[in-house]
C-alpha cells in the first residue's frame, strides 16, 4: 500500500515531513487537510490523529502523528533509500540525537512563536503582538549563538554530513527568512552559510514549490 501523508502545503509540520519523504526518494500521496474549515477536528480525522493537528503519515496498516517521531520512523525504515539522514554509528547518532532535541526543545520552542506572529497572523489577518516577537527574538538570538559556535567546528548542525537535525529545522527557517528576523541568521556567518546550504537542497526545493499552488 502507498505511502499516504495527510497535511496542509502551508503547515510547516508537514513540510517537516515532507521534505523527508523527499531525501529518501519515496513516493507518497499527499491528502489536503482544509485547516481553515476545521477538518482536523472532525471524524474521520479525528481518529486519524486525537490532537486534531497535521501531519499524519500512513504506511500500510501503520498510522503515526507528530513530525518529528514519523520523520525518524521513515529514515530507519527506508534506511537504504535517498539521503541516510541518521548515521550508523552510535556516537555519531548519539550526536544527531541531541541537536534532533535542540531544535524541539529550544529552537521550535522560540522560532515558531515568531513565524507564528509574523507568518501565519498575517496571513489569517489576525493583528501581530509585537513583544511576543520581542521576547522571543532575545531567546533566538542567544540559541543562534550556540548554533554559530557549533557551526564553526562542524559542518552540520549534528555532524559531519547533513541529517534530520537540519532537517528538522527547515520549515521554520524558511518562513522566518520571509520576515526581520532573517538578520538574526545573517549577522552569523555560520549559521548564515548552513541556511543556505540547508535551504539550496534539491528535496526542500520541491516542498517549497508546492507552498506556491
Ligand atoms: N508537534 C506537532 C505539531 C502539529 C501542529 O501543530 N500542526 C498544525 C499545523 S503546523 C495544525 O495542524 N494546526 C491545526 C490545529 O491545531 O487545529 C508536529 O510536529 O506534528
Amino acid at each position: 500500500m502507498a505511502i499516504k501523508l495527510y497535511g496542509h502545503p502551508l503547515s510547516p509540520a508537514a513540510q517537516r515531513v515532507r521534505v523527508c519523504l523527499e531525501e529518501k526518494e519515496l513516493e507518497y500521496e499527499f491528502e489536503f487537510v482544509d485547516l481553515s474549515s476545521g477538518q482536523q477536528k472532525k471524524e474521520p480525522f479525528i481518529s486519524l490523529n486525537p490532537f486534531g493537528a497535521v501531519p499524519v503519515l500512513q504506511d500500510g496498516d501503520l498510522t503515526l502523528f507528530e513530525s518529528r517521531a514519523v520523520t525518524q520512523y521513515i529514515t530507519h525504515k527506508y534506511a537504504d533509500k535517498g539521503t541516510p539522514l541518521v548515521p550508523k554509528d552510535p556516537k555519531k547518532m548519539a550526536m544527531v540525537s541531541v541537536w534532533v532535541e535542540v531544535e524541539s526543545q529550544s529552537f521550535d520552542a522560540a522560532a515558531s512563536k515568531i513565524s507564528f506572529e509574523l507568518v501565519v497572523k498575517p496571513m489569517l489577518g489576525m493583528a501581530v503582538d509585537e513583544s511576543v516577537v520581542a521576547a522571543n527574538e532575545g531567546k533566538l538570538a542567544s540559541i543562534l549563538d550556540i548554533y554559530e559556535s557549533r557551526l564553526a567546528a562542524s559542518k552540520y548542525i549534528g555532524g559531519d554530513a547533513y541529517s534530520l537535525a537540519d532537517l528538522h529545522h527547515l520549515p521554520i527557517i524558511n518562513n522566518l527568512f520571509r520576515t526581520k528576523i532573517k538578520a538574526l541568521f545573517e549577522a552569523r556567518p555560520h549559521v548564515n552559510a548552513w541556511c543556505a546550504d540547508i535551504l539550496g537542497r534539491a528535496a526542500w526545493q520541491k516542498v517549497v514549490a508546492t507552498m506556491k499552488h
